[in-house]
């Protein structure tokens, strides 16, 4: 059933003709371009943009531009029986249309929380150690992206939509649109990284997965590693090679798999990091007057972000360089997530003892080395911590891109700028190379490079900053929707 709801239709007071706020137009582009539907688990926040990640931002600019729908599971689940018909509630801002679609709680639960984040994100991860597998799982997986399929189906317009769908949660949801007769072009992007064959194939649905994933036009990753584990697991599952313009004869089309590196709004970081909110003002003067230097981190409280392995490298840091005792502060803000997946609770409880003990053996009445925030903090307050620190700390195990390894780059002040540590196994390493860059399975190498950090000279500092400014703003959201969509035309 689809549900419009007048008022929020023309919500926020837009008219079709108006862009949305901090949406801009790019030069060059078609009179007509063709509608863009967009699918990804959950909906971007449209109406306030300021507080969007990467994600939503990019891809509500795309939407604004070329006008387009925006498919995503609603936070409202449903008490019903599996089968009942799924709900879509429609809604529209400006030129972009939102479809909220409600699902079936007990199967979105086993979906989301057990085939997307208990099997697949530890295996994409590298952590085999920590996949459960369960044939409920993959059961509820599958129903649910048919159910997305069949949605979907019924909002599009003809078959010169362009369907962009998004990560690993909908993996087989273009082999399902298939079924369905829908022959639009469809394009997929993995916003988590792609892991080696020998990893891969260790799910035993590897060969199902790479079967959904040949059922796209274009498959996008995150890196050049991520493509490259990608196309080596088809060739070891299915014989299937990609030719050196990276593409391939499967299921009667050319398929096209490229890496497209995920940005952020430079600008628009910047400019709320220049507007720190009084309270990180207070806070960054009180600093000032100790003598003390920020250092901080920024995650979800996801194993995959290497915090504990952090917190014991700032620990090294103090033992090895005691010059920075009561000189230098950690503020580390780990959101909560995906709290009913055991192996999440597990990683806080490491983290809130690794904290606790740190603090134990080093503060005293007028210095606490830790700080630690386990909550999520707007935006705008986040954009002004990360310009009021010396040193931003980004050291997951594995990650697909890292967007605050970026963003923390955007809001440093360029006459005066801190000084990013970066995990060589973040995707955003292979584009930062003038971070320093750490193994963060190596503690001693973290705690030496947050001293180097500490202590670069001012010189080095901006020419390192102003190499990586350069590379975020030519590499930005705009631009990485900008080569996909274009790709997805095949117009490149
Ligand atoms: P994530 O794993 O969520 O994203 P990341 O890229 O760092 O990781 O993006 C997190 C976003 O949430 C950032 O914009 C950050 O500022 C924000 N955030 C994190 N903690 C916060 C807090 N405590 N309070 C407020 N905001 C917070 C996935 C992949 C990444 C990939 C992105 C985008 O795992 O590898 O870079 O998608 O493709």
């Amino acid at each position: 059933m689809l549900q419009r709801s007048s008022e929020t239709q023309t919500a926020g007071g837009s008219s079709a003709s108006e862009p949305l706020g901090g949406v801009k137009k790019h030069p060059g582009q078609n009179a007509e371009p063709r509608r863009l539907v967009v699918v990804s688990n959950r909906l971007g926040n449209i109406r306030d943009l300021s507080q969007a990640g990467g994600l939503a931002v990019g891809v509500a600019d795309a939407l604004a531009d070329r006008g387009g729908l925006w498919l995503g599971a609603s936070a409202e689940h449903r008490d019903t029986a599996a089968g009942d018909e799924p709900l879509i509630h429609l809604e529209r801002l400006g030129r972009i249309e939102t479809a909220a679609l409600s699902l079936p709680r007990e199967a979105y639960s086993l979906y989301y929380n057990g085939y997307a984040n208990s099997t697949l994100w530890p295996l994409f991860h590298y952590r085999l150690d920590l996949v459960d597998h369960r044939s409920e799982f993959l059961h509820a997986y599958r129903h649910i992206n048919a159910r997305f399929a069949e949605a979907l189906a019924r909002l599009l317009t003809g078959k010169d939509d362009l369907i962009w769908i998004h990560d690993y949660h909908l993996i087989p949801l273009a082999a399902e649109l298939r079924r369905l007769g829908i022959g639009n072009r469809i394009g997929f992007f993995l916003h988590i990284p792609f892991p080696p064959p020998d990893l891969f194939v260790a799910t035993p649905d590897h060969e199902e997965l790479i079967d959904d994933l040949l059922r796209y036009d274009v498959l996008g990753f995150q890196t050049e590693t991520d493509l490259a584990n990608f196309r080596r697991s088809v060739r070891a599952t299915n014989s299937i090679t990609f030719d050196i313009n990276g593409t391939a004869e499967a299921n009667g089309r050319t398929i096209v798999s490229r890496s497209f590196p995920i940005g952020i709004d430079v600008g628009a970081f910047a400019r709320m990091a220049r507007e720190a909110s009084q309270d990180v003002q207070i806070d960054t003067m009180r600093r000032q007057i100790l003598g003390l230097k920020q250092i901080i981190g920024v995650d979800r409280l996801d194993y995959s972000k290497g915090l504990p392995g952090r917190m014991q490298a700032f620990a090294r840091l103090l033992e090895r360089h005691p010059e920075h005792q009561r000189a230098a502060t950690y503020l580390q803000i780990a959101s909560p997530t995906r709290e009913e997946v055991g192996a999440y609770a597990e990683i806080r409880a490491q983290l809130e003892a690794t904290a606790g003990s740190v603090n134990g053996k080093y503060a005293d009445l007028a210095w606490t080395p830790i700080r630690y925030i386990h909550r999520a903090v707007p935006r705008t307050r986040l954009a002004g911590l990360l310009r009021a620190s010396q040193v931003g700390l980004v050291t997951p195990l594995r990650d697909g891109m890292n967007l605050v390894a970026k963003e923390f780059i955007a809001a440093q002040d360029p006459a005066d700028p801190g000084v990013l540590v970066l995990s060589r196994f973040a995707g955003a390493a292979e584009e930062l190379a003038e971070a320093l860059i750490v193994n963060p399975y190596s503690i001693d190498d973290v705690a030496d490079a947050i001293a180097k950090a500490l202590t670069m000279p001012l010189e080095e500092r901006v020419e390192r900053h102003g190499a990586l400014l350069t590379r975020i703003s030519r590499n930005d959201a705009a631009e990485w929707c900008r080569s996909f969509l274009a790709a997805l035309a095949g117009e490149s």
